[in-house]
Formats: C-alpha cells, structure tokens, sequence
C-alpha cells in the first residue's frame, strides 16, 4: 500500500493519494508509516528524479499538491484534542524560497506535540517573523529553507529579532541547514527532520 502511495504521488494523483491514505488508515496502517515510507520516500524519489533531469518542476508542483493533500489527511491523527498549548511558535520558510513541504511538516508535528502554531507560509520576510513573533507572543520562531540561495536569510531573520529586541530562540532547519550553521548565524537551535525539531523545541522551552 504505502508502495502504492509513492507511485501516486510521483505521477502527481492528488486525488489518488487521498483515497490511498485513506485505504491505508482503514487497514491499520500507522500514520508515521504511512507518512515516512509513503508520502516522504515518495518525495525523496521524486528528488532523485529531479536532479536526473527526469522530471521538471510542473511535475514536482503537481507532486507536491498531492503530498500536500496527503499530508492533511493524517494531520487530525498526529494533533491531540482538548490540550493546553505548550508555548506558541512562529513558522515560515524563509523570503525567496517556495518550498513548504518540509515546512508544513514540521508544523504539523509541532501541534501534533501540543504547540500552537502560527504558519506565516514560505517566501516570509525578515520583518514579517518579527511581527508576528511579537504579536502572537511566540516562545519560538521555526526557520525553514531548501536552498543553499536562501538558507543565508536565516542571519538576517536572527539579527531583525534582536534588533527588534526579541530574545525568542529560534531554530532552524531545512535540507542544506547544519548545527554548524546555526552555531555560526547563532540560532539557538537545529533539527535534520520534523520528528527531532519537536524533541528540540520541547529543549528550548525547558531552558
Ligand atoms: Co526545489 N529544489 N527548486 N522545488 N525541490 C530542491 C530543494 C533541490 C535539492 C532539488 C535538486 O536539485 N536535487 C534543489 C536545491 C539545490 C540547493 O540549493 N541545494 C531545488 C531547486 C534548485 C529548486 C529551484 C531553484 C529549481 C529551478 O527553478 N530551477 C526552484 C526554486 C524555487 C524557490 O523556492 N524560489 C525549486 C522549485 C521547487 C518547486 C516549487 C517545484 C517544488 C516545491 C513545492 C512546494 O514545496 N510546495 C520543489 C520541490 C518539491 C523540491 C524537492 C524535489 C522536494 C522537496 C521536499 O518537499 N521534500 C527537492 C529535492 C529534495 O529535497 N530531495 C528540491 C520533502 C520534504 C518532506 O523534505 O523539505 O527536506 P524537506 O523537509 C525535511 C527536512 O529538511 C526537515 O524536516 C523535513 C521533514 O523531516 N526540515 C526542517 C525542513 N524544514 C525544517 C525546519 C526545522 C527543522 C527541520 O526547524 C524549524
């Protein structure tokens, strides 16, 4: 089945995907393996693909919508009901860069966990995570960025928060983003995947 699920999601079947999610769940399927070895080894091929020259970037569009829609679909099972929020962050991609898979992901965890989540989207500015860290009263703005281009944004967003004076840690993650560039651009935090962005933003609140 979750074989199935990649095929789907390659030949960019929104619709498909949906019903085989679906499918999946009725069988038992647990959502996180629905999740990993369907929708996200789905993308990784796509990725290889892509670097081949063997799909374009409508493919992976149409691709994406049907993660997208994948991905909705197992987002009421990962959210707990009726839980008080455990601190409000603030998540976008970074100004320049469209990708919002990751992004949308790594959300989706994080109020799975029990955060309250204030999702600015992709391409977001500097000044716009400022605002909305200050207005939402955020005790954590999550960075996201998919290319070497754009992951250089991440310096300018943490040195607009601290000119803002907002102290907020903020961590950061995305493909081509290490623990060593967010030692250098002094994020507080770092995560490879959404899984250990929950376990290290559950770290930052503790502190
Ligand atoms: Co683009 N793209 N893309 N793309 N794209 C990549 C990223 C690329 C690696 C493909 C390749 O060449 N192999 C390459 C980047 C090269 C580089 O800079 N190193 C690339 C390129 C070059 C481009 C364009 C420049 C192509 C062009 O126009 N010539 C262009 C740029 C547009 C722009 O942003 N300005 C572009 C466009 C696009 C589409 C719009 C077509 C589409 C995005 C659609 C969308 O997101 N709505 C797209 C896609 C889909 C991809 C690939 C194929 C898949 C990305 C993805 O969604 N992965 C990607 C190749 C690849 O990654 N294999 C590629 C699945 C997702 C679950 O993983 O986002 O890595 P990921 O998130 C992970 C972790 O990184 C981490 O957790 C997530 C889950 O565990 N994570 C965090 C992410 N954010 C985090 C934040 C955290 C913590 C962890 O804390 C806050």
């Amino acid at each position: 089945m979750v074989i199935e699920i990649q095929e789907a999601l390659l030949k960019g079947r929104k619709e498909e995907v949906e019903k085989l999610v679906d499918q999946a769940l009725s069988s038992r399927i647990p959502p996180a393996q629905i999740l990993n070895e369907g929708l996200i080894a789905g993308m990784d091929r796509l990725g290889i693909m892509f670097k081949n020259s063997e799909v374009f970037i409508p493919e992976v569009l149409v691709a994406a919508r049907a993660m997208n829609a994948g991905l909705a679909k197992l987002e009421p099972l990962l959210v707990r009901d009726g839980i008080q929020p455990k601190g409000a962050v603030v998540i976008g991609t970074v100004k320049g860069d469209l990708h919002d898979i990751g992004k949308n992901l790594v959300a989706m965890m994080l109020r799975g966990a029990g955060y309250r989540i204030i999702d600015l989207g992709a391409d977001v500015s500097p000044e716009k995570f400022a605002a909305a860290a200050k207005e939402g009263r955020a005790d954590i703005v999550a960075l996201s960025a998919l290319l070497t281009t754009t992951m250089i944004q991440m310096k300018n967003i943490v040195e607009t928060l601290r000119t803002h004076g907002l102290k907020i840690p903020v961590i950061i993650g995305g493909a081509p983003v290490t623990r060593e560039y967010a030692d250098q651009i002094k994020a507080e935090g770092f995560a490879p995947d959404a899984a250990s962005a929950v376990e290290e933003v559950g770290k930052l609140i503790a502190r």
